[in-house]
Order: C-alpha cells, then sequence, then structure tokens
C-alpha cells in the first residue's frame, strides 16, 4: 500500500478514515491500470494477428471464443465488488455515520473570496445569535454583537485556528458569496461550501501538525491563492488557546 500511495503521490493521511479511502482509491487505480494494459494488449495483438499479409480475405463471421464475454463479466463483477464491498460500507461508516456533537469540537466554516474563517460557539458551548444583515467581510459569520451569547464566540478571519488531535471534529461548510470547496487535503476532506447553505462534515485527526485547507472549486480570479491553515495539537494546548481566544474578547471581527 505504502508503494501505491507513493506512486499516486498521496498525500501522507492524517485522519481516522483516511486509509480506508486510500485503499479504496488504490484497488480503483489498480483495476483501471490492468484495463488499459490488457485492452492495449489485445489491441496491438488483434492488429497484428489479422494484419492483410496472413488475412487477405475478411472473416466475416469474427470471433468464435467466448473469451471477451467472461472478460467483461469478470470486470463487471469486479467493479460491482468495488462499489458493494468497498466504497459503499465506506460511505456509510465514514462519512453518513456522525459524531454527536458534544463529543465533537464543532466549527462553523465560512468561505469567502479568498479566505477561509472559523466560527466557534465558545466556552459557553452556545452560538450567538446570527443573522444575515450583521453580515460583513468583518463579520462573516453574521454576528449580533447585541446578543450575550456571542461574547465568548470565536471566530478566526483569515488566520490559523487550532483543532485538538485525537477527537472527532464536526466543521458546519458554508459560503458568504460564491460557491466555494473546503478541502483538507492530508484529512482527506472535500465538501463544496455553498452560500445560504450549512452542510456538515466530519473526520478525526489522528496527527499533530499545521495543515492546509484548499479552495477545490474555481470561485474568481484569486482561487489558487485561497488558502486556509489550521493547526491539529494536544488536547492541553487548544484548552489554553481556546481560553486565550474567548478571554480576548470573544466574537472577534465585530467591534
Ligand atoms: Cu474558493
Amino acid at each position: 500500500m505504502e508503494f501505491f500511495s507513493k506512486l499516486l503521490f498521496l498525500h501522507e493521511v492524517a485522519s481516522s478514515h483516511g486509509k480506508g479511502l486510500d485503499e479504496l482509491l488504490i484497488y480503483v487505480h489498480l483495476l483501471m491500470a490492468s484495463l488499459f494494459v490488457g485492452w492495449l494488449a489485445f489491441f496491438v495483438i488483434a492488429v497484428f494477428k489479422h494484419r492483410r499479409s496472413v488475412n487477405p480475405k475478411a472473416d466475416y463471421v469474427g470471433a468464435r471464443s467466448h473469451f471477451s464475454t467472461y472478460a467483461e463479466i469478470g470486470v463487471a463483477a469486479i467493479e460491482g465488488l468495488l462499489l458493494l464491498g468497498f466504497a459503499v460500507p465506506l460511505w456509510a461508516k465514514s462519512v453518513d455515520k456522525f459524531p454527536e456533537e458534544k463529543d465533537a469540537t464543532v466549527i462553523q466554516i465560512m468561505g469567502q473570496q479568498f479566505a477561509w474563517n472559523a466560527h466557534y460557539a465558545g466556552p459557553d458551548g452556545k452560538w450567538g445569535k446570527q443573522d444575515v444583515k450583521f453580515a460583513s467581510s468583518t463579520n462573516p459569520f453574521g454576528l449580533d454583537s447585541g446578543d450575550a451569547g456571542a461574547k465568548d464566540d470565536i471566530t478566526c478571519l483569515r488566520e490559523k485556528f487550532l483543532i485538538p488531535v485525537g477527537k472527532e471534529v464536526i466543521c458546519k461548510i458554508s459560503s458568504m458569496d460564491v460557491i466555494h470547496c473546503f478541502k483538507l487535503p492530508r484529512m482527506r476532506v472535500t465538501q463544496d461550501a455553498i452560500p445560504g447553505m450549512s452542510i456538515p462534515v466530519h473526520f478525526k485527526p489522528t496527527k499533530v501538525g499545521d495543515y492546509t485547507i484548499t479552495c477545490a472549486q474555481l470561485c474568481g480570479n484569486l482561487h489558487s491563492t485561497m488558502r486556509g491553515e489550521f493547526k491539529v495539537v494536544e488536547q492541553a494546548e487548544f484548552d489554553k488557546w481556546f481560553a486565550e481566544k474567548a478571554k480576548a474578547g470573544g466574537g472577534g471581527g465585530f467591534e
């Protein structure tokens, strides 16, 4: 597997479900590679075997063996196995089954041309009131500064945010302008960010380190520069950062 990961230039996995996804990706590529080689070999053999000098007269019946039928059935069976035996169970286990919010780090993510912003409910665990009428480039989450629940909310606007390692993360993805796509290559997470919608995704980071968020949807002239950063840290470091952020005037971003 390690060999094939390198062959496909896959980033080192840093989430719990990433390994299964990579395995599926590798199996699909192996099947496609063998089909490519197989069909190409068949083509070359057919062209050579039936060349004009040995077959001056066309054969009007054609192939008499059933080999190609069996080969087609074999390929369809392997594809069925990949879909029903690997892809569907992986989706059910790693994508469909959400962790409980109380056991997870819940973050709202807002894409904007051309940056990523994060919003945490703060130590009280309650999201401040949000309304689109308050939304602006300095307040992308539309937080109501008059709401008591918003006072300790933490917003990281165009800046690095932290996530604790070994704990489920739920990101609720949205966009304040056009369609973006929240992509965490090393976490094997990709989800479109659609204006007016909040779409949740979840993953469990397994390695501390610095990670990049990219945008995987062509979203404007500076799309290629649309990056975000987050850091996966030990729980203690996260708690310290979280408390400091909340204390430093929470809700940041709006005055
Ligand atoms: Cu974008």
